[in-house]
């Protein structure tokens, strides 16, 4: 299957060329895209030296699958012109995540609803995933009415140029080039993406939306505040949540053991919990810190933590072409 990787040589684009490999995804052309400086650029695939093509190559070759993350202003441009030559485009910016005529994928929660007419398919926020994916069966069971969410986002959710700029602060030297408007090493910084009219950020107003709209449920109350912290991949949050229905805790504990992408890591007796540096390189959205919240009832407090690159971003989006794949949607 000749697939497009769009935005190949950037963190996420780098991420999804390894997760393609890793999972076996059946590529027998790859199309690395990238800016119009890179094409020419050799890059290695399974073991194949492949070279970095322009766009109108890349949708002249018409690919069956396009994979997308190569920023908004791109895929709005773009994607169009790959569906109309038959490609599926998965995106994983925030471009189309809100277009009413296109649908937003999580696959443990919503890949049945994907059908032969959806051509530009939309990957979530990385800070929605990890938290609908852990709630998911939980709000089968309890259905969820509402979430307040804190999250402390690692560096590499805002790319290479901050990344370089923890590390330049770390070894003492002032960022060439840096990407936050103040130093990360050290501090803590509330603010992810730009401020709207209403006081919160857009990464805030995106676990806002597209939480309601992955569960398909308007009336889910959601209020964020989302961090960014000095951390080298690996988002946290603090989730807690209020559901309609009373639960008994053993039994959430028990939902979560078999809820799928979660992987419970729970035993504070034994300094047992999710931490970053644990979620490195996996897919799964690991959750621990179960407890009630005291304060009111039907309510309930959870720490999930996932690698942002993989289950947030690159995981994710393999995981809908998969999807797709396998309900015959994809042609090879
Ligand atoms: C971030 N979730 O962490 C956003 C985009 N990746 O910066």
């Amino acid at each position: 299957m000749k697939v497009a990787v769009v935005g190949a040589t950037g963190l996420v684009g780098t991420e999804m060329l390894k997760v393609l490999a890793e999972r076996n995804f059946p590529v027998t052309e790859l199309l690395p895209v990238a800016s119009a400086r890179s094409v020419g650029q050799e890059i290695e695939f399974q073991g194949k030296k492949y070279k970095v093509v322009s766009m109108d190559d890349a949708i002249a070759a018409r690919p069956a699958v396009a994979i997308f993350s190569a920023g908004g202003s791109i895929s709005k441009q773009e994607a169009p012109r790959f569906a109309e030559v038959g490609t599926v485009v998965i995106d994983n910016s925030s471009a189309w995540r809100m277009d009413p005529t296109k649908k937003l994928v999580v696959p443990e929660i919503n890949a049945k609803e994907l059908t032969a007419a959806d051509k530009i398919i939309a990957n979530p926020n990385c800070s929605t995933i990890q938290m609908v994916v852990a709630l998911n069966e939980l709000h089968q069971r309890y259905k969820v009415q509402r979430i307040v969410v804190s999250t402390y986002q690692s560096v590499t959710g805002t790319g290479k140029q901050a990344v370089d700029q923890l590390l330049e602060e770390r070894a003492g030297q002032t960022p060439t080039n840096p990407a936050y408007p103040h130093r990360i090493d050290l501090n803590v910084l509330p603010h992810i993406d730009v401020f709207e009219d209403n006081g919160y950020t857009k990464e805030e107003m995106k676990m806002v939306n597209e939480t309601k709209k992955i569960f398909g449920d308007d009336s889910i109350r959601v209020t964020a505040t989302t961090v960014r912290i000095p951390v080298m991949g690996g988002h946290s949050e603090a989730v807690n949540v209020e559901f309609a229905e009373e639960f008994d805790l053993a039994e959430v504990r028990e939902i979560l053991r078999r809820t799928a992408g979660v992987e419970l890591v729970d035993d504070v007796k034994n300094n047992v919990y999710p931490m970053p540096k644990d979620a490195h390189g996996k897919d799964a959205v690991l959750v621990g810190r179960l407890r009630r919240d005291e304060t009111q009832p039907r309510t309930l407090n959870l720490w999930v933590v996932a690698d942002n690159l993989r289950k947030g971003a690159a995981t994710n989006a393999v995981q809908i072409a998969e999807a797709m794949l396998e309900m015959g949607l994809l042609t090879a």
